[in-house]
């Protein structure tokens, strides 16, 4: 009897309450041969996730939203769903692998293949570092762009254009670009956005890409206005220059953060100077208002400045004729190997 009793309690041990083996989103999507093509594409497997937005935020007709467990995330895609499933919640599903241009998919194909797990709350998108791309490990996933914490912001690129029931547009986050989709669905208002903002974002990996192997097209898809944070830098009234990633290492990506400013009429340049005072840099002329901007380390002829030591020199001149300056060192440092 022993020996018939305990492959079935290993067997349960990997089992779901309904008898289905559960997968990981990341072995449910999995793409072994590496052709852009889910390896399980055409079967049906389960898995568990936790919804990250309403069923209905990204479908024109029927449901088509997504969820993420540790390893990875993916889309549903179905024609039913559960009317209580709220993000936030934990559910088991059991659907067919599809792929649509890219985005791999799950589809159950009725309200029987979900079950409730728990609500164990949205998890915290996953962070880009500065120049990171929206990726297939990060299809499905809620990722954000630009890191409020560090003041770190991604840079509108282009201003928003209407799409095919939605608007585009990029963003740069630090020297690579990420497209930005905003459906229509959402109800998400585009209008304040152009190019040049500066913001914090919050949306889901998505990939739109009509051609083999399927490996370009990644996007952020914002589910609601709130993923859209534009940033205002208030740069205070008082005669000041700050950095902070000092040193820092421009050919490794990195670049140094500056906030300066001033009193009201003050216009100010921001000059980086060699050791022995040739100015390399012109980062302001004549601004007539103060900012917070990161420097890649680049000169007037958009060249890397070579590791070493300069000075950069904030000079504010008041309507009355009146100099102040201050300066702060920079170090320029070899990219580690
Ligand atoms: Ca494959
Ligand atoms: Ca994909």
């Amino acid at each position: 009897m022993i020996k018939v009793l305990l492959p079935v309690m290993v067997l349960c041990s990997f089992c779901s309450s309904a008898g289905a083996q559960v997968l990981t989103i990341a072995e449910a999507r999995v793409d072994s041969d590496g052709d852009g093509i889910p390896d399980l594409l055409g079967e049906t497997v389960t898995i568990s996730g936790i919804v990250t937005c309403e069923t209905t935020l990204f479908s024109t007709s029927g449901y088509s939203f997504y969820m993420q467990d540790a390893t990875a995330g993916i889309n549903v895609y179905a024609y039913e769903a559960p009317g209580n499933m709220s993000p936030g919640e934990e559910w088991e599903l059991t659907g067919e692998i599809k792929a649509y241009n890219g985005l791999t998919e799950i589809s159950p194909a009725s309200v029987d293949d979900y079950s409730y797990v728990g609500n164990p709350g949205i998890p915290a998108p996953i962070q880009l570092v500065r120049n990171q791309p929206v990726s297939e490990v990060l299809e499905g996933m809620l990722v954000a762009a630009g890191d409020q914490g560090l003041t770190q912001w991604v840079t509108v690129a282009t201003d928003p254009s209407s799409a095919g029931g939605g608007y585009n547009f990029d963003v740069w986050n630090g020297q690579t670009i990420i497209p930005v989709r905003v459906n229509e669905t959402t109800g998400i208002d585009v209008s304040s956005v152009s190019a040049g903002n500066r913001m914090f974002m919050i949306g889901i990996g998505g990939q739109y890409d009509s051609t083999e192997p399927y490996d370009s097209g990644y996007q952020l898809l914002p589910r609601y206005q709130s993923d859209l944070i534009i940033f205002n830098p208030s740069v205070g009234d008082y005669f000041h220059l700050d950095v902070s990633g000092n040193p820092f290492a421009p050919a490794r990506g990195e670049t140094m953060q500056i906030e300066y400013g001033g009193p009201q009429g003050v216009h100010f340049n921001l000059t980086v100077y060699d050791r022995v005072g040739r100015d390399l840099a012109h980062l302001a002329a004549n601004s007539p208002a103060g900012d917070i901007f990161n420097w890649d380390g680049r000169d007037d002829w958009n060249e890397f400045l070579p590791m070493g030591q300069y000075i950069l020199m904030l000079e504010g001149m008041s309507s009355e004729g009146d100099r102040l300056t201050t300066t702060e060192t920079v170090v320029i440092a070899a990219p580690l190997e």
